[in-house]
């Protein structure tokens, strides 16, 4: 455990160095494009916490519910934008590959804003809104409709006081492939879930090789990410915070920026 510098200078020094750099984001990357962050104020979604509608019993329990909350979410993203830390990392991107070196986002974030920024390396940890899997023949598909089914069309208000309203399963997304009809779910990562074998190997694979982390606008407390950069630091990598606060795991780390990563980040990475 140490006390992190907060250092810009020196951190820069460490940032014209390296040569593979591994930057792992969070919610909080999107809170300045107005995308509500899980945790913390902004995180409830009527009366629901959202890591209580993101999984696998509650969407069991009410297909409905969860898809209106999702449907929320996709609706939402699609009218925002890219923020200056999205950009600074995709110019970063850009500016090392054209040395010969490499920048690799690891996102735990579904809402494909880094994509938007114009990022290539891109892990996205817990998949994308715009993604589906059909619950009977598990296709996995890229879907950009607004709405993304009628059925959905004008709900999924996040009003707390909003009444709750029936939707029939027959009305949800449902599967196009052949005769399949089956219902289609988000293609996210659940609580409970595992992680896709083949995104937790390239992600390890990256991890291992970089020679500096960035860890911008996460809580660190959900598993498997919490534990990536902690990792890379016990091996004597450096490895950055970029918060608005500190998490459990900031005392880990050699460098702590504290304060929004839309003005921390584009200093960190000019
Ligand atoms: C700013 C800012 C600004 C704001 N500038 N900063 C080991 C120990 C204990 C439990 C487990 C364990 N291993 C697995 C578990 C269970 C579970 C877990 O981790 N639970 C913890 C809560 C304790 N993990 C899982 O279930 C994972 N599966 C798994 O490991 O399978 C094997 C297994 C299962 C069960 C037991 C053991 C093994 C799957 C996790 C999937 C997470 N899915 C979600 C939903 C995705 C779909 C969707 O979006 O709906 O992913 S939950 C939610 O949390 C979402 C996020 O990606 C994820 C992380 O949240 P994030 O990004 O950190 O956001 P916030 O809101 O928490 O934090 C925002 C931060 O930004 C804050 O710090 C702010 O200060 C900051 N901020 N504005 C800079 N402008």
């Amino acid at each position: 455990m140490t006390t992190p510098s907060s250092d810009m200078k020196a951190f820069r020094e460490i940032v014209k160095k390296s040569k593979h750099v591994v930057i792992l984001t969070g919610a909080g990357i999107s809170a300045e494009s107005g995308v509500p962050t899980f945790r913390g104020a902004g995180g409830l979604w009527r009366k629901y916490q959202a890591q209580s509608l993101a999984s696998p019993p509650a969407f069991l329990k009410n297909p409905g519910l969860v898809w209106e909350f999702y449907h929320y979410r996709r609706e939402l993203v699609l009218t925002k934008t890219p923020n200056n830390a999205h950009v600074a990392i995709a110019d970063f991107e850009k500016r090392m590959e054209k040395d010969g070196k490499k920048v690799v986002v690891i996102t735990q974030n579904v809402d494909e804003l880094h994509r938007r920024a114009g990022t290539d390396n891109i892990i996205e940890l817990h998949g994308s809104l715009f993604k589906t899997i059909c619950t009977e023949c598990w296709r996995e598909e890229l879907n950009y409709d607004s709405p993304i089914c009628e059925g959905l069309r004008g709900k999924g208000a996040p009003e707390a006081d909003v009444k709750e309203s029936k939707i029939r399963n027959a009305d949800l997304p449902r599967c196009k492939h052949d005769e399949c009809d089956g219902l289609l779910r988000p293609g996210v990562v659940w609580f409970g879930e595992t992680l896709r074998a083949e995104v937790l190997e390239q992600a390890g694979e990256e991890l291992e090789k970089c020679d500096l982390c960035l860890v911008v606008g996460t809580s660190s407390i959900v598993y498997p990410a919490a534990m990536f950069a902690p990792q890379v630091a016990a091996r004597g990598v450096p490895v950055a915070e970029f918060n608005l606060e500190s998490t459990p795991e900031t005392t880990n780390f050699g460098y702590h920026f504290e304060g929004p990563c839309g003005t921390t980040l584009p200093e960190a990475l000019a």
